[in-house]
C-alpha cells in the first residue's frame, strides 16, 4: 500500500485521520514505523504529534554502534508502532521484538489497512493491541456501494480473504527471550518458580539424570557435581540397594547444593492407581520428589489425582508432550492435546518434557529436554542425541537432561562443568536475541 506516498494530499489526509483516530490521545513517548513502507507516514505522525521517532534498521550496521533501534529513548519508554497494511502481522512483530529487546514497551500497533487475514489475532496473541483505520471489509463495502466494483466482486474478495488466512504465529518472544528470573515472577507453579530461581542464581540449566543402580554411586556422583546442576532426575526403581537412608542423604544434598529432585516415573495409569503409586509402596515418591514426570495418555484423571494428592503441598508435574526416542508413537495432535490438558491444570504444571520450541508458548512452564550429548548421535536402543546448541538455540529447551554423557565420562565432574558452561552460554546467547 505504498501508493499513498505518491500523492502528497492523500498522505496528508491519512496522517490527519490516523492522528485523530489513534495518536492524539496516546500517552506513548515514541512512534516507530515498520520499515520501509510505513516510514514516511510515521515521520509525518511523529512531527504532528510531537513525539520522538525511533527508527528500526532492518540490517544492523556493520560499523559504529551497530544499533538496530536508533533514537533517543530510555528503558521502559513506550512506543507506538505504525504500519500501513497487515496480513499475517509478521513484519510488525519483527519491529515489536527489536523494540522489546531494547527494554521498550511496544504493545500497540496503529494500522492503515487490516486485510483481515489473521494478522490482528497473531499480534494480539503476542500482547500487541491493534487499531486499524480501515479493514478490507470496510473498503470493499465502500467500493461496492459507490459502484466501483460489482457486488459479485465484493463477495469474491471476502470469500478469498476468509479462505486464505495467514498461518498462526507463535510467540517466540515471551518464552524464548525472557530470562529465567523474569519467568520465575510469572509462573504460578511453586516448583517452576524455585527451579527458575535456582537456574538464575547458580547459572546452570543442567539436569543430571543419575541412571545408576547403586545408591552409593549416585550419592558419590552428586557430591562431585552438585555445584553445577539445578535438578537431579532419578529412576528410583532401578536402584538395587534402595533404603530410606538414601532418600535422607539425597534430600540433604539437595539442600546443601540447592537443587531440586525430579522422579522420572512417567506415570501412566488411571487416577486411582496413580495416587497409590505416588504416595504408597516402597518409594513414597510424594514425600521426597519435588516433581515427577507423567504421561497425558490416560486423560485428565491423572492430573486430578496429582491435584488432590498434592493439595496444600508445593509440588509439580512435568507432563510428557514429546519423546526423544526414535520412532516413538507420539503424534503432533497428541502433543497439542497434551498442551491443552496442561493449560487446564496450569498451577500444577512445572513444565513439559518436549523436543521443540513450537510445542508451547507459555513462559510460566519449563521446557525439559532429554536426549542431549556434546555430539549428535544415537545409542543402540533408539535414543537420539542433539547438541546443547541445537536444543537451547533452535529447539527452545529451558532445562537440559544429560545422563550417560556425564555419568559415564572418564571424569564426570570435569564433564559436568563442560556441559554446564556450554548450555549456559547458549542460553545467554538466546536471551540476548542474537540468534541467526
Ligand atoms: P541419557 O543417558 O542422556 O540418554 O539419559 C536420558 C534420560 O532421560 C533417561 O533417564 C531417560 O529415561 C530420560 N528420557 C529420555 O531420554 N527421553 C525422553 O523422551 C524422556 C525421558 Br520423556
Amino acid at each position: 500500500m505504498v501508493f499513498e506516498i505518491f500523492y502528497s494530499q492523500l498522505q496528508e489526509l491519512i496522517s490527519v485521520l490516523l492522528y485523530d483516530f489513534a495518536i492524539k490521545e496516546s500517552k506513548c513517548q515514541h512512534v516507530c514505523g515498520v520499515p520501509y513502507t510505513a516510514l514516511p507516514i510515521a515521520t509525518l505522525l511523529s512531527v504532528k504529534a510531537k513525539k520522538s521517532m525511533l527508527m528500526r534498521r532492518k540490517e544492523a550496521k556493520s560499523y559504529g554502534t551497530k544499533k538496530v533501534i536508533e533514537g533517543h529513548y530510555c528503558v521502559g519508554d513506550s512506543c507506538l508502532i505504525i504500519e500501513d497494511v497487515i496480513t499475517s502481522g509478521s513484519s510488525v512483530m519483527e519491529t515489536v521484538n527489536d523494540l522489546r529487546k531494547e527494554g521498550l514497551k511496544a504493545d500497540e500497533a496503529i494500522i492503515i489497512l487490516d486485510r483481515e487475514q489473521g494478522g490482528k489475532q497473531n499480534l494480539e496473541n503476542n500482547n500487541v493491541s491493534v487499531k486499524s483505520l480501515f479493514t478490507m471489509s470496510d473498503l470493499i463495502g465502500i467500493l461496492v456501494e459507490s459502484k466501483k466494483v460489482t457486488e459479485q466482486m465484493g463477495i469474491d474478495v471476502k470469500n478469498y480473504l476468509n479462505n486464505v488466512q495467514a498461518p498462526k504465529s507463535v510467540s517466540l518472544n515471551e518464552r524464548i527471550l525472557l530470562p529465567y528470573e523474569k519467568r520465575a515472577e510469572l509462573t504460578s507453579n511453586p516448583i517452576a518458580k524455585k527451579l527458575f530461581n535456582i537456574m538464575a542464581v547458580k547459572k546452570t540449566n543442567l539436569c543430571i539424570s543419575v541412571d545408576l543402580t547403586s545408591s552409593i554411586k549416585i550419592l558419590d556422583l552428586i557430591e562431585q557435581i552438585g555445584d553445577h546442576i539445578c535438578l537431579v532426575k532419578t529412576h528410583i526403581d532401578i536402584i538395587e540397594d534402595f533404603c530410606d537412608n538414601f532418600i535422607t542423604s539425597l534430600t540433604n544434598m539437595a539442600k546443601k547444593f540447592n537443587f531440586l529432585i525430579l522422579e522420572d516415573r512417567k506415570f501412566a495409569d488411571i487416577g486411582n492407581t496413580i495416587a497409590l503409586q505416588y504416595e504408597k509402596g516402597l518409594y513414597k515418591i510424594n514425600e521426597w520428589a519435588d516433581c515427577v514426570t507423567c504421561h497425558s495418555l490416560p486423560g485428565e484423571g491423572i492430573l486430578k489425582a496429582f491435584s488432590s494428592s498434592n493439595e496444600g503441598t508445593n509440588k509439580g508435574i512435568f507432563l510428557l508432550a514429546e519423546m526423544s526416542s526414535e520412532g516413538n508413537l507420539i503424534t503432533p495432535e497428541y502433543t497439542q492435546a497434551t498442551v491443552k490438558m496442561a493449560e487446564k491444570y496450569s498451577k500444577l504444571i512445572t513444565g513439559l518434557v518436549c523436543q521443540k520450541k513450537e510445542t508451547f508458548n507459555n513462559p510460566e512452564w519449563i521446557q525439559l529436554t532429554p536426549g542431549v550429548q556434546l555430539e549428535s548421535s544415537k545409542d543402540s536402543l533408539g535414543q537420539v542425541y542433539n547438541t546443547p546448541e541445537k536444543v537451547i538455540l533452535e529447539n527452545g529447551a529451558d532445562c537440559v537432561v544429560v545422563g550417560r554423557g556425564i555419568v559415564f565420562a572418564k571424569n564426570p565432574a570435569a564433564e559436568a562443568i563442560v556441559y554446564k558452561d556450554t548450555l549456559w552460554r547458549c542460553y545467554m546467547k538466546r536471551i540476548s536475541g542474537k540468534i541467526e
